[in-house]
C-alpha cells in the first residue's frame, strides 16, 4: 500500500467513511486547514506574507472571470518596483537583431485578448498525504482572466530567430523576470537569481502565448507582473513569467532553478526515470461549494457548484459523487466552452435525511477522454495535483 493512502488513526467518523467510500479522503486538509489563516486584502487567504503568496477562497467562486483583486498571487521573490517609463524588454541570443523594447513599443504593436486560466502547479497541495514541501494551497491557487497583450511570436519575429535555430528542435525561449532573490534552504540557488522559465520554441511561437499588459481590461497590477507578464494558456502557472525583463533564445535545454529543481516531476519514458519540467495543465474539476467541513442541511436540495478545466482541451463532462466515489451522476455544464478557460458547473444534490459525514467528489473528463486519476501518483511530487479530491462535509 502506498504511503499516500495511509490514513491517520484515531478519527472515528473517518472509519465510517472508509467503509462506504471507494476513494481515500483528502485527509490532510482537515488537519492543515487553519482557521487561523489571516485574511488579506480582498478576502484573499495569506499563505505567506513575504514574499506575497495569497490564495483565492475558492468557496467564493461566482463567475467565469476572476476579478483582479481576487486573483491568487504566487511570487517567489519580492515584487520588483518597476515603472513603465524606464522598463525595457531585452530580446537576445539566437536572433538576427537584438532588441530593447519600451512599454510604448509594445503598446504600439497589434494586440490580442485571450481569456485564460492560470493554475499554480502546487494548487491543492494541502490535500497530499504525506505532506509535500511547499505552500499548502487548498483549491484557490487558480484564477481565470482576460489577458491583453502582444503575441510573443510577434516579438520573436521582430528580432528574427536565426535560421539554424528555427529548424533546431532543441531551441528554447527563456523568459526572465525582473524579480530576484536567493533560495537559502536546500536545494540552494546559485546565489541571487531571477525567476526564469523557458518554453520550447514551438510553444513560444503559438499565437495565444502573450506578453500581456492588461488583465481583465485594466492595467496589469504590480503583484501580477506590471508592466508586462507572459501568459501561456494551457500550461501551469510557473510558465507565466511576471515582470518580464529579458527573452533569450538558446539552442539547449534551459536548466534554471525553477525548471530543473522546482516545478519538476518524474517521467518514466523508456523505463528511464528522469526529472522533467512541469508543463501542461491536467484536467481537473474543483468543488467550490460545499467547502471542506461545511455543514449541509439534512434532507435539503443543495447546489454543488464549481469549475472544471482541461488545459488546451475542452471539458466534455463533469460528474459528481456524493458518496465518496462509489456512484457518479452528471453535473450540468454552465454557459459555453471558452478555449483556455475554465467551465463552471453545478449539480443538485438531494442531501440524505440522516445526519452524518459525507464526501463530495467531482471528476472532469475532456473531449479526448482524459480524466482525473483516482489516486495520487507520487512521481508528480508536489505538483500537478488533479487526482480525485473528496470534500468532507457534515450532514446535519
Ligand atoms: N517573475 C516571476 N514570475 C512568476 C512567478 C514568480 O515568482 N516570479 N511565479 C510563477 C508562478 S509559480 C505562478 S503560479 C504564477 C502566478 O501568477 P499570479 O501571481 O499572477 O497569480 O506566476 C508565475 N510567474
Ligand atoms: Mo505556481
Amino acid at each position: 500500500m502506498s504511503a499516500l493512502r495511509r490514513e491517520p488513526a484515531g478519527i472515528e467518523r473517518r472509519a465510517f467513511l472508509r467503509g462506504a467510500a471507494a476513494l481515500p479522503l483528502a485527509l490532510a486538509v482537515s488537519e492543515s486547514l487553519s482557521a487561523a489563516d489571516k485574511s488579506g486584502p480582498s478576502g484573499l487567504i495569506v499563505r505567506e506574507k513575504d514574499p506575497e503568496n495569497l490564495e483565492f477562497p475558492f468557496a467564493a467562486l461566482d463567475g467565469a472571470l476572476t476579478p483582479n483583486e481576487s486573483f491568487f498571487i504566487r511570487s517567489h521573490f519580492a515584487v520588483p518596483k518597476l515603472e513603465a517609463k524606464s522598463w525595457r524588454l531585452k530580446v537576445e541570443g539566437l536572433v538576427e537583431r537584438s532588441l530593447e523594447l519600451t512599454y510604448d513599443d509594445l503598446l504600439k504593436m497589434p494586440s490580442r485578448t485571450v481569456p485564460a486560466l492560470i493554475e499554480c502547479a502546487g494548487n491543492s497541495r494541502v490535500f497530499l498525504t504525506p505532506k509535500a514541501k511547499g505552500l499548502q494551497w487548498e483549491m484557490g491557487a487558480v484564477g481565470n482572466a482576460e489577458w491583453t497583450g502582444v503575441p510573443l511570436a510577434a516579438v520573436l519575429a521582430t528580432a528574427r530567430i536565426k535560421e539554424g535555430a528555427i529548424e533546431n528542435r532543441a531551441t528554447e525561449v527563456v523568459l526572465e523576470g525582473a524579480d530576484t532573490g536567493e533560495i537559502r534552504e536546500d536545494p540552494k540557488s546559485a546565489g541571487v537569481i531571477p525567476f526564469a522559465r523557458s518554453l520550447p520554441f514551438a510553444r513560444a511561437r503559438a499565437p495565444e502565448v502573450l506578453l500581456a499588459y492588461k488583465m481583465n481590461g485594466a492595467e496589469l497590477p504590480p503583484s501580477h507582473g506590471f508592466p508586462v507578464r507572459v501568459v501561456v494558456p494551457g500550461w501551469y502557472g510557473m510558465a507565466a513569467v511576471k515582470w518580464l525583463s529579458r527573452i533569450v533564445v538558446i539552442d539547449r535545454p534551459f536548466l534554471g532553478y525553477f525548471q530543473s529543481i522546482d516545478y519538476t516531476v518524474w517521467d518514466r519514458r523508456d523505463g528511464l526515470a528522469s526529472l522533467v519540467p512541469v508543463t501542461e495543465l491536467q484536467v481537473k474539476a474543483a468543488v467550490a461549494r460545499p467547502a471542506v467541513r461545511e455543514a449541509v442541511k439534512a434532507g435539503s436540495a443543495y447546489r454543488v457548484f464549481g469549475a472544471a478545466w482541461a488545459g488546451a482541451g475542452e471539458v466534455e463532462r463533469v460528474e459528481v459523487s456524493t458518496d465518496g466515489g462509489k456512484t457518479w451522476a452528471k453535473a450540468k455544464l454552465l454557459g459555453e466552452p471558452v478555449r483556455w478557460s475554465w467551465r463552471l458547473w453545478e449539480y443538485e444534490w438531494r442531501v440524505p435525511s440522516r445526519p452524518g459525514p459525507a464526501a463530495v467528489v467531482a471528476r472532469a473528463t475532456d473531449k479526448d477522454g482524459r480524466t482525473q486519476p483516482d489516486r495520487r501518483d507520487p512521481d508528480r511530487r508536489g505538483y500537478a495535483i488533479n487526482h480525485l479530491l473528496p470534500i468532507e462535509v457534515e450532514v446535519r
